[in-house]
């Protein structure tokens, strides 16, 4: 069950700016605005987005209230804000990287929460202390995708059909789209307007949410990733792109290590999202160190797991020597079709860093993608550090190869990190500019050029 309801509450009077450091000007002009959206609803829970826009001067410090109306309604996780509820008010604080909001600006909350009874919105927005009022109506603020056209209206539900991924036609297709960074470390970059360009500038197809196990990923706090997965899910079905839920193993290289995690995760996200036709689950990114044969056994243990909850969506399968086919461990895809996965509606994932991986890797996959169906849900246009020069030449041969081939892919990474591999300037993630070509990379500049170029998915 899914209802979206928004509220829309202008602060009409001032913004209160007791937390900016030093001294302040003493008419500062002021205003902001809260879109509040409840995402999803189910038997005694639901999910909200609560959008913050600073139409005044920039702030610097700032703490959002509003009030639970039911004595039943209790915020169980947040983020990108620190939450704390006292009786049925709720507190969100920013924090490092939205806490300075620029005139314009704006920063993406959310939470999940639990109710008894009925599930009334919240009221009486404040922000640092100053009442928020104006109208507040029912209004969805996600446009409905609707019928005008989304990678996911024309193609709806996907499913393998040969080695190819198909559409709802049957007929092959290939998705191009970005993979996020950790979402651990760069969830801002991961807001409204910065999907909106996604969709809408680069023409993505796809979102690859990484979500690391491990480095301060989902094993600190499984429940607080599988929300902020749901979420994005949501944000990017909203805007009609595919989403391709990555659980970012990599270190340790076996995944067995984390089976248990990678059950009880994807059971819940399997549940959650069973419905959407937008889900793409990758089980494992980056197995290394690690024989196929134990691989199997995880994707084998893991792939019935989604199945009872999501019977009909796509499952990709990481490979052996960093999803390289088993070539970065001196094998070869051989090992993969003389003992597939048994299980059906799968594809197997293939990574590259365009500046490491040239002419024998791209070998491999020419001769793979005749008998294996491959996704490629991560590739760089740098060395596989993540970092070094653009391989403009070897980028440019792997993706008219992918082309050729109509491999699905998605590039590391949509994000502002300070490495030549991501597509964003550093910086760009605490601005709300994310359209210009001054705000892109080399590298994101060229990947843009790639994916941004009009698809021609079947229709019939
Ligand atoms: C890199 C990130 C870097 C981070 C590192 C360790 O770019 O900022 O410090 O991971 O977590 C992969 C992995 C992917 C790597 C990427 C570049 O899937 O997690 O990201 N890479 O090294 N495989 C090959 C390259």
């Amino acid at each position: 069950m899914k209802r979206i309801v928004a509220l829309l509450a202008t602060c009409a009077t001032a913004l209160g700016l007791t937390a900016l450091a030093g001294p302040q000007p003493a008419a500062a002009a002021t205003g902001c605005k809260v879109d509040y959206t409840v995402t999803s609803q189910w038997q005694g829970g639901f999910q909200a987005g609560v959008k913050i826009t600073n139409l005044g001067d920039p702030v610097t410090g700032w703490t959002l209230k509003f009030s639970l109306p039911d004595a039943g309604q209790k915020v169980v996780q947040g983020w990108n804000a620190t939450w704390s509820q006292s009786g049925s008010t709720v507190s969100a604080a920013g924090v490092d990287w939205n806490r300075t909001l620029a005139t314009g600006a704006s920063t993406d909350l959310g939470f999940t929460g639990s109710f008894t009874g009925s599930n009334p919105k919240p009221s009486a927005f404040t922000l640092n202390g100053v009442t928020c009022t104006g109208s507040v109506g029912d209004t969805p603020s996600n446009p409905d995708p609707g019928s005008n056209g989304t990678p996911v209206d024309v193609n709806g539900q996907l499913h393998v059909c040969g080695v190819n991924l198909c559409n709802q036609y049957n007929r092959p297709i290939q998705l191009r789209g970005m993979s996020t960074h950790g979402i651990q470390w760069f969830s801002k970059c991961y807001t409204s307007a910065s999907l909106d360009a996604l969709a809408k500038d680069w023409k993505s197809d796809l979102l690859r949410i990484a979500m690391y196990v491990q480095e301060n990923g989902y094993e600190t706090d499984p429940a607080g990733f599988t929300s902020r997965v749901n979420s994005l899910v949501d944000m990017a079905e909203a805007r009609g792109m595919y989403a391709l839920i990555d659980f970012h193993t990599l270190t340790p290289g076996d995944p067995n290590y984390n089976l248990d995690r990678a059950k009880t995760f994807f059971a819940s996200v399997a549940a959650r999202n069973a419905a959407k036709k937008n889900v793409i689950y990758e089980i494992a990114n980056e197995p290394n160190g690690v024989s196929w044969t134990a691989i199997k056994n995880y994707a084998e243990q893991v792939i019935p797991v989604i199945r009872a909850a999501d019977p009909d969506a796509v499952i990709i399968v990481g490979t052996r020597g960093w999803s390289s086919l088993g070539v970065s461990d001196g094998s070869s895809e051989t090992e993969v079709v003389n003992n597939p996965v048994n299980a059906t509606n799968i594809m197997y994932t293939f990574h590259f860093y365009a500046a490491s991986h040239k002419d024998n890797y791209r070998a491999t996959v020419s001769r793979a993608a005749s008998k294996l169906p491959l996704f490629v849900t991560e590739f760089g246009t740098v060395s596989a550090t993540g970092g070094g020069a653009m391989d403009r030449t070897s980028t440019t041969a792997w993706l008219d190869l992918l082309d050729q081939l109509k491999i699905s892919y998605a590039n590391w990474t949509y994000s502002d990190a300070d490495e030549s591999s991501a597509a964003l300037k550093p910086g760009t993630c605490n601005g709300s500019d994310y359209s210009s070509s001054g705000v892109l990379t080399e590298s994101g500049a060229l990947i843009k050029s790639r994916i941004s170029t009009a698809d021609s998915f079947p229709t019939s």
